[in-house]
């Protein structure tokens, strides 16, 4: 079980890191963009007398990541055992060229229950709460996908919502949609909001997430989707021996299994994200003269707790994490 203290310490980790990250919005570089959020996320991190923790998702592999790669420990060394998953910056490019939704993202989990992903892809479908369960399948082609919520949900096929990622390799995907009449959202980068995206839909106007996309930015999706409720599942895609010996790496023995949202994040979870550029679930980073402003979501799975963290920041306060 997650101290629950840790819902305000996650806030201030991805706070640090969305805030570093912004002065680089717009500014081209994404590579300075993701660095100056690495060293202020694990900065925050490290600040957390109560947490022994391990990165199991972080920047990469030990020998091609200088921080926050897996395997590394982090927190302050108490007794709150955990794992973590993170990318200090979802979204390098969205950030560089300052377009909408790139979020600074973290998940806290029960020593174990987050799934390993490797660097790889992920073929992923999510929908929001309120569905009965088993109504997407990842497995039956997206057009009955569409017409499986539509039903449940009460509404014609064409008033369905849909987000993918917009990519050469989704035009099937994509082609399919269109002939249920139902709308896309495409998206150039950034499916962990596009996942959580489903989970809000008034707000996001997104119904459903399909497609292909980073399989580590699919269990930190997971890791919000056992918060908030909804259903995902995912589905590694190993499709050379490269790849299938980075899964097998990672402790990964059934490649083509079809992973439920347990299986990517089970146990006690705790999330946040915090918006770096204005986006549909977040807004940005705020630099005015006397204070800076950022907005946080932190969730919980315990309690199904969704809160907002509005926070102002003194510039001129006497003291700076
Ligand atoms: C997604 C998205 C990321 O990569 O996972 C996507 O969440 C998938 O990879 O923000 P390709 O870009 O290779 O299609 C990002 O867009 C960038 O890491």
């Amino acid at each position: 079980m997650l101290n629950r203290m840790l819902t305000i310490e996650i806030a201030r980790v991805t706070e640090a890191a969305a805030i570093a990250a912004a002065r680089w919005r717009g500014r081209g570089d994404e590579k300075a963009a993701d660095q100056a959020a690495v060293d202020a996320m694990r900065h925050a991190l490290n600040q957390i007398m109560l947490v022994d923790g391990l990165v199991v998702i972080g920047e990469g592999e030990r020998d091609k990541a200088p921080m926050l790669y897996i395997g590394e420990k982090v927190g302050g060394g108490g007794n709150q055992h955990i794992d973590v998953a993170l990318d200090p910056l979802e979204g390098t490019t969205l950030c560089a060229k300052a377009m909408p939704n790139a979020i600074a993202v973290i998940a806290m989990a029960d020593t174990g229950s987050l799934l390993h992903a490797p660097d790889t892809y992920m073929d992923k479908i999510a929908i929001g709460g309120g569905y009965p369960d088993g109504v997407i399948d990842l497995d039956v082609p997206p057009e009955e996908n569409i017409a499986a919520m539509a039903k449940a949900k009460g509404v014609k096929p064409s008033e369905i919502r849909a987000c993918i990622l917009d990519r050469p390799r989704h035009a099937e995907l994509i082609a399919a949609v269109r002939r249920t009449g139902a709308a896309i959202h495409l998206i150039t980068d950034g499916d962990v909001a596009g996942v959580i995206h489903t989970t809000n839909p008034e707000d996001t106007g997104i119904d459903i997430y399909l497609g292909i996309g980073g399989a580590p930015e699919g269990v930190l999706a997971a890791a919000a989707l056992r918060c908030t409720g909804g259903q995902m599942q995912g589905r590694l895609q190993t499709k050379n021996a490269e790849q299938k010996a980075r899964a097998a790496k990672m402790g990964v023995t059934d490649f083509d299994r079809k992973l439920t949202l347990h299986d990517m994040a089970s146990g006690d979870v705790i999330f946040a994200a915090t918006g770096v550029t204005n986006g549909s679930l977040l807004k940005g980073v705020r630099f005015e003269k006397h204070w800076t402003e950022t907005e946080t979501v932190v969730m919980r799975s315990a309690t199904g707790t969704i809160r907002w963290i509005k926070n102002r920041k003194r510039v001129d306060a006497d003291h700076h994490a």
